[in-house]
């Protein structure tokens, strides 16, 4: 792996401008998500600076959820993620504005009648149709989060239309969501959730609820989202007013 060179604006202390350096290479994806990071004596030997100013470097990105230590097999790239709380994006888009791939394990894709939650939930009238999508969301091959989408069927034109993006194919027949409301609360993954998602079963995690919205307010999208906890920053701007 070749990082850097050191950045020669200068600005911060070496153990600081070293740290930019591999946050950058973390970013831009030089670094891959799990990849160990080259040994402390090789990086001091690259970059021309002592192991104590490694170390310094590494401790602060490790403080800041970008790299995980693991006894005896080195220092990785965690995956972590910062989302923007408050956009309206996929899946799919976030992770593109970040190099990574996108792929989706499909746990059900199914065709039916809503139940009397999704009927309240989306607005439908009972007997009404809905594609359900259950999926374990993946980035660079590490999964990230399970989605179930509840959908109405007069949204698409069957369930084999979302192939790798739902909003992609909402747009498609023009029912992308253009407003959603969101609800996050913290949760413990149980034992099922926390196999597909490679974590040890009790591990923290964010549950999300979106529902989003059309522009005449038909409710056009259900759903629920297990994000890893330890792969994601939601990060939103604050304003007075
Ligand atoms: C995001 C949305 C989810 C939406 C999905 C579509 C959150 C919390 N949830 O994961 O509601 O259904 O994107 O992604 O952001 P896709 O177009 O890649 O299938």
């Amino acid at each position: 792996t070749h990082i850097g060179p050191l950045d020669d604006a200068g600005r911060g202390s070496l153990y600081q401008r070293l740290a930019r350096g591999l946050r950058d290479a973390i970013e831009q994806g030089v670094i891959r998500p799990e990849e160990p990071l080259p040994a402390e004596r090789d990086l001091a030997s690259d970059f021309e600076v002592s192991r104590i100013t490694v170390r310094k470097a590494l401790d602060s990105l490790v403080a800041d959820g970008l790299l995980v230590r693991r006894h005896g097999a080195g220092t990785f790239v965690t995956g972590r993620v910062e989302k923007q709380f408050a956009k309206l994006s996929s899946f799919t888009e976030d992770m593109a504005a970040r190099g990574r791939t996108v792929t989706s394990e499909w746990l059900l894709q199914s065709e039916g009648v809503v139940t009397p939650d999704e009927s309240m939930t989306l607005g439908l009238s009972p007997g009404a149709a809905v594609y359900r999508f259950h999926r374990l969301r993946c980035a660079d091959g590490l999964p990230m989060a399970i989605e179930r989408s509840t959908i109405p069927a007069f949204a698409l034109p069957g369930t084999e239309a979302v192939d790798a993006s739902l909003y992609e194919a909402l747009e498609k027949t023009g029912n992308r969501p253009v407003r959603a409301l969101q609800r996050l609360r913290a949760v413990l993954f149980d034992a099922a959730q926390a196999e597909l998602l490679t974590v040890e079963a009790g591990a923290a995690g964010l549950f999300i609820e979106r529902r989003g919205f059309l522009d005449d307010g038909r409710v056009i999208e259900a759903t629920q989202s297990w994000y890893r906890g330890d792969a994601y920053d939601f990060v939103a701007e604050l304003t007075t007013r």
